[in-house]
């Protein structure tokens, strides 16, 4: 681990941050590689170093069409959890939220993970059966819940409106202690120059165009700049992976939404939890820096335009209202949105394809964040291996065939 000293700060502080060394190299793409990862944002970042540090295969290239961090991953409100029903989806988020726990250490990078814990509100009886019945599940996946009564939420989270008189009184919560928040931005960058570090190629600014498949098995992606070579292709495109599986004349049951976050003017500390609430339909945080981080469910159109429309803002900030009733007049400062890739299940794909040597890892839609280690790790075994991890298998394509789907969309809540 690099350690700073007083001096070290005062001197980074002051010094002109143009001069800093660069934390990757921008290499020009070579003419082939062992495994070429289309996507640059958390998944694929992630993918691309656990490639290189658990399974050697360092002749890696990962090809982003914006910037690294530019898509999902920059854009979401950065909740994890591992809260999830059924064991395979638990198993997998519960993973991923272990590997988070050590991921500052294992990137030697400040990915600022802050186990502020997770409210999940019900609003009615069925809520609070399907509550009960999830935290029941989880711990007996070995996953801290507990279900708490509205005293007990009050005494935690003093300026939530407990009211029993409200629209939707509050009259109970599912927490889960060890979840929390991270800085988005620091875990690409921190798989970014781990990835780097080990050899791994990132090329910015250069758009798959193409898969290129002969005989069966991928040959190579066309891109803006080229074709470039590789034995394997793995793509980890999110919102743009339908388009990308129709390159390879495949097609993926998954549908791109827009999915809206704001956040607000920086306020003092006053919310050192997350709240998330289905039946109002909102969810809110505060980030380190003040600001109240906000989001809702995704727009019910299909499309590419990473904005969203009023009336979601409009309704999300009507549900957090009636929840914090002192966050009326607090100042909206920015609204963006993002373009997620769902699932009919709510639960990613991490599979195989029919193409050999082409993999997809999408489908994550509202709720990959929390996942990008565990995703990543899982991931990089079944490309090295061409084989699913037993994490991964479930999730594979093959069950939109079989039926064994692993309905989530209780889980996944509040954005959904
Ligand atoms: P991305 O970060 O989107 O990376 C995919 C990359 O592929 C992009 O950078 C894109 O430019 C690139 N790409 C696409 N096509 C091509 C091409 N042809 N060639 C080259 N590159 C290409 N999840 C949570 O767990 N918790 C949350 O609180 C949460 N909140 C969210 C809030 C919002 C507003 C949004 C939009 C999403 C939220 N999510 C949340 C979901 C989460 O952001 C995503 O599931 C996750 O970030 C996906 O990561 P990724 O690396 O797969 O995708
Ligand atoms: O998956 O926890 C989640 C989430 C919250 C907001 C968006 N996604």
């Amino acid at each position: 681990m690099q350690k700073y000293s007083a001096f070290g700060l005062l001197r980074h502080a002051l010094s002109h941050h143009e001069n800093w060394p660069a934390a990757w190299r921008s290499p020009d793409p070579q003419s082939n590689y062992d495994v070429i990862v289309v996507g640059g944002g958390g998944h694929g970042l992630a993918t691309a170093y656990y490639l290189a540090k658990n399974h050697g295969i360092r002749k890696v290239a990962v090809l982003e069409k914006g910037y690294l961090g530019g898509g999902n991953t920059g854009r979401n409100t950065t909740i994890i959890r591992s809260n999830y029903l059924w064991d395979e989806a638990a198993q997998l988020y519960e993973f991923a939220l272990k590997l988070w726990e050590g991921l500052s250490q294992e990137l030697n990078f400040n990915v600022m993970f802050s186990q502020r814990g997770v409210f999940n509100l019900g609003h009615s009886l069925q809520d609070m059966r399907d509550i009960e019945r999830r935290v029941n599940a989880n711990r007996l996946n070995g996953i801290d819940g507990v279900v708490l009564n509205p005293a007990e939420i009050k005494e935690k989270i003093p300026l939530l409106n407990c009211s029993q008189s409200s629209r939707y009184p509050v009259l109970g919560a599912s927490w889960q202690p060890r979840g929390g928040t991270a800085r988005h931005d620091a875990v690409a960058w921190g798989y970014a120059r781990a990835a780097d570090a080990l050899g791994v190629d990132l090329i910015q600014q250069t758009e798959v165009t193409g898969i290129r498949v002969v005989n069966g098995n991928v040959t190579g992606v066309e891109t803006r700049r080229g074709f470039i070579g590789a034995d394997k292709v793995a793509c980890v495109t999110a919102g743009n992976s339908g388009v990308m599986a129709g390159m390879a004349g495949l097609r993926l049951p998954i549908e791109s939404h827009p999915l809206q976050a704001l956040v607000s003017e920086p306020l003092r500390p006053c919310l050192d939890t997350v709240v998330m609430s289905n039946a109002v339909h909102g969810y809110i945080s505060q980030s380190d820096k003040g600001d109240l981080v906000i989001g809702a469910g995704i727009d019910r159109y299909n499309g590419y335009g990473q904005r969203g429309s009023f009336s979601v803002v409009e309704h999300t900030i009507q549900a957090i209202c009636e929840l914090f009733p002192a966050f009326s007049r607090v100042r909206m400062n920015r609204q963006w949105g993002g373009i997620v890739d769902t699932c009919p299940d709510a639960c990613p794909i991490i599979s195989k394809t029919p193409v050999g040597g082409l993999y997809f890892n999408c489908g994550w839609g509202t709720g990959g964040f929390k996942s990008t280690p565990g995703s990543g790790y899982v991931f990089a075994d079944t490309v090295a291996n061409d084989d699913a991890h037993p994490l991964a298998k479930p999730f594979s394509i093959d069950r939109f065939y079989s039926g064994a789907l692993i309905d989530e969309h209780g889980a996944a809540g509040v954005a959904h």
